[in-house]
């Protein structure tokens, strides 16, 4: 994890996903950037498992996952009144074509609404990212098709 104190912060939620209002997303200084694009490179696809009372974003640093590195993954818990805080976010990486074994993550909530982990994977190909969100009784898992490069 990053000395947060050293970084500049600035939540940006762009292009398909509804924007918070523009007072929760202003830079607060001490803390650091997350940026959310629209489209992540490594993003193949996304849904929803059942229902979820939120969306959720993700980012990846790398943007390009590559097996057998670390990738930071970050994710925006919104509702339609903004981020949604102290929330318990979960997080498991499973190949949907084989077997790979369990490879789960916790994360921390870094910004407000944005929770980060760090994660690893064997092996390159389309991985599955279940994020599963638990908060204040209620439960929204959030599946994202990702591509790892070699
Ligand atoms: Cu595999």
């Amino acid at each position: 994890m990053k000395a947060l104190a050293s970084l500049t912060v600035l939540v940006a939620l762009l292009g398909c996903t509804q924007p918070a209002s523009k007072s929760d997303r202003q830079p607060d200084p001490g803390k650091k950037t997350v940026g959310f694009e629209p489209h992540p490179k490594a993003l193949i696809a996304q849904r929803v498992e059942g229902k979820s009372p939120w969306t959720v974003a993700i980012h990846m640093e790398p943007e390009q996952p590559r097996a057998d590195q670390p990738t930071t993954f970050d994710f925006l818990v919104t509702d339609s009144e903004g981020p949604v805080k102290g929330g318990d976010v979960r997080v498991a990486l499973v190949m949907p074509l084989m077997d790979m074994g369990k490879n789960e993550f916790d994360t921390k909530e870094v910004l407000p609404g944005v929770y980060e982990g760090s994660g690893k994977v064997a092996m390159d190909g389309e991985w599955e990212v279940f994020v599963t969100v638990t908060r204040g009784g209620a439960k929204g898992t959030h599946v994202f098709n990702v591509r790892v490069a070699e």
